[in-house]
C-alpha cells in the first residue's frame, strides 16, 4: 500500500508544494496532508484506507456531505451527454433563475468557473460601472487570488495597501485600501477622505477566512450607508457563506441588499462553479451588453451546473437549515463544554452551517483578535482529531462546515474524541483558564 507521506514526497517532485492550493498542504498545522480516495455522506476514506469525520466539505461546497446520489446521478446523466460545447444550455437559464429567486439582491448572475472569478469580475464590473478605481477590503477577508485582492493593508490606517504576495505589482496594490473588519469607524475615515474615489467595497458579510468571525451588524450597516451615500457600489463577497448560512444567504440572514454578489461553492456542489450578480442596471454593463468584458471557456460547463442544480434541489426542504444550524451547534457547544471541564481556554460559534473554533477564552471579533489566538494549542488539537478519525481545516485561521449528512451521533462521537484530548496528560501543560 502506498503512504500518504510517500504520495506526498512523489506530488512534491512536479507540482509545488505537492498540492493544487497552498492550505491542502498543511504547511501551518505540520505534517504531511492525507491524500483522499473516496468520500461517502459525511466521511471520507484516505489511501491508507483510513476513514475521517469530514468538517471541511471541500471548503464548504459539500453542504449534502459526500457523493450524494442524485448529485451524482445528475453528473454522470448530463456527462453522458458531452462535457461542454461552449454554447448556451437550458440548465444555465434554470440556474440563473434558481439563484436569483433564492437570493435577495439578484436581477441577473454571470456563471464562472471559481470564486476567484467571481470577485475579480464583480470589481471589474464596480469600478467600470463607476468610473472610479479605488477599492476597499478588509483584514484577513480572502476574496480568491486577483492582483487587486492580494494586497495587504498599508503602513498607516488611511494609506494605499501594498502587495501580500510577490508578482503583484506596486501599482496595481495602491488602488486598494485594507481596512480592519467591523471597524465602522475606520470605514466611515475611509469615506469621508476618499468616498468620491472609491468605486466599491468588497466584503465577506460573515469572515470565513481568518477563522470565523462574526459581522458588528453596526459594521454591515456601515458599509451599505456610505456606499450608497458615495456612490460606490456594496459587494458582499458570499462565496463561502452563500446557501451555506441561510437559505437566502447573509445577505437575507442579516438583512442588507448589496449592489453585487459573489456565489461559489455551494452552487456548484463540489464542481468547478461560481457566479456573480446584482442589479440589472449593473449588470447590463457586462459584455456583450455593455463596456466590461468578462468571459469563461467553461463558464456555465453542463456538468457543473447539473451539480449545482441538483445540490440546490435540497436545500429549500422545510427545516434543512435548521437541522444544519442545529448541528454545528451541538458541536460548538460539546467541545466548548468538553474543553471547559479540564481547563482549557477554547471556545467555538457557528452561524447556520459553518462554525470557527478558537483556542481562546472569548470567540474573537475581530482580526487582531484571531491572531491572539493559541495557535500551538489549535495545531495539537488538529493532529488529535485526525489521528483518531475527525478531519478538520488544516488551519486554525479557516472556518468549518457541517453537511445535511452530519448525524446527531457523529457529533456526538467527535466530542468525545475530543474530551479524550483535553483530559490527556500531555495537554494538561497548555490548560489556560
Ligand atoms: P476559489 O477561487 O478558491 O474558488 O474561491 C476564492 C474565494 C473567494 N471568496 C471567499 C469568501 C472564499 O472563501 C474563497 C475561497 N475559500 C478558500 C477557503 N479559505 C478555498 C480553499 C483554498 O484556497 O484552497
Amino acid at each position: 500500500m502506498t503512504t500518504n507521506a510517500e504520495l506526498f514526497a512523489r506530488a512534491q517532485k512536479h507540482i509545488p508544494g505537492g498540492v493544487n492550493s497552498p492550505v491542502r498542504a498543511f504547511r501551518s498545522v505540520g505534517g504531511a496532508p492525507r491524500f483522499f480516495a473516496k468520500g461517502q455522506g459525511a466521511r471520507f476514506t484516505d489511501v491508507e484506507g483510513r476513514q475521517y469525520l469530514d468538517y471541511v466539505g471541500s471548503w464548504g461546497p459539500l453542504i449534502l456531505g459526500h457523493a450524494h446520489p442524485e448529485v451524482i446521478e445528475a453528473v454522470q446523466k448530463t456527462a453522458a451527454d458531452g462535457l461542454s460545447f461552449g454554447a448556451p444550455i437550458v440548465a444555465e437559464i434554470e440556474l440563473a433563475e434558481t439563484l436569483c429567486r433564492l437570493a435577495p439582491s439578484l436581477d441577473m448572475v454571470r456563471l464562472v468557473s471559481s470564486g476567484t472569478e467571481a470577485a475579480m469580475s464583480a470589481i471589474r464590473l464596480a469600478r467600470g460601472y463607476t468610473g472610479r478605481d479605488l477599492l476597499v477590503k478588509f483584514e484577513g477577508c480572502y476574496h480568491g487570488h486577483s492582483d487587486s485582492l492580494l494586497v495587504k493593508a498599508g503602513s498607516g490606517l488611511l494609506t494605499f495597501g501594498n502587495p501580500s504576495s510577490s508578482g503583484v505589482p506596486a501599482d496595481t496594490a495602491r488602488h486598494t485600501l485594507v481596512l480592519p473588519y467591523n471597524d465602522a469607524d475606520a470605514l466611515a475615515k475611509a469615506f469621508a477622505r476618499q468616498g468620491e474615489q472609491i468605486a466599491a467595497i468588497i466584503v465577506e458579510p460573515v469572515a470565513g477566512n481568518m477563522n470565523l468571525i462574526a459581522p458588528d451588524p453596526a459594521f454591515l450597516a456601515a458599509a451599505r450607508e456610505l456606499t450608497a451615500r458615495h456612490g460606490a457600489l456594496l459587494i458582499f463577497d458570499e462565496v463561502m457563506t452563500g446557501f451555506r448560512v441561510a437559505l437566502d444567504s447573509a445577505q437575507g440572514l442579516f438583512g442588507i441588499t448589496p449592489d453585487l454578489s459573489t456565489f461559489g461553492k455551494v452552487i456548484g456542489g463540489g464542481m468547478p462553479l461560481a457566479a456573480f450578480g446584482g442589479r440589472r442596471e449593473i449588470m447590463e454593463k457586462i459584455a456583450p451588453l455593455g463596456s466590461v468584458y468578462q468571459a469563461g471557456t467553461l463558464s456555465g460547463n453542463p456538468v457543473a451546473v447539473a451539480a449545482g442544480l441538483a445540490t440546490l434541489r435540497f436545500i429549500e426542504a422545510p427545516g434543512f437549515y435548521e437541522q444544519l444550524g442545529r448541528r454545528a451547534r451541538q458541536l460548538c457547544q460539546g467541545l466548548t463544554a468538553a474543553a471547559q471541564r479540564h481547563g482549557i481556554a477554547f471556545c467555538a460559534q457557528n452561524i447556520g452551517g459553518m462554525f470557527g473554533l478558537y483556542f481562546a477564552k472569548t470567540c474573537p471579533g475581530s482580526f487582531a483578535e484571531v491572531m491572539q489566538c493559541d495557535t500551538a494549542a489549535f495545531n495539537r488539537f488538529f493532529h488529535a482529531l485526525l489521528e483518531s478519525g475527525h478531519y478538520f481545516a488544516p488551519s486554525a485561521f479557516e472556518a468549518g462546515f457541517i453537511s445535511a449528512a452530519h448525524s446527531e451521533a457523529d457529533i456526538n462521537s467527535t466530542i468525545a474524541a475530543a474530551e479524550r484530548y483535553f483530559a490527556c496528560p500531555c495537554e494538561q501543560q497548555f490548560r489556560k483558564l
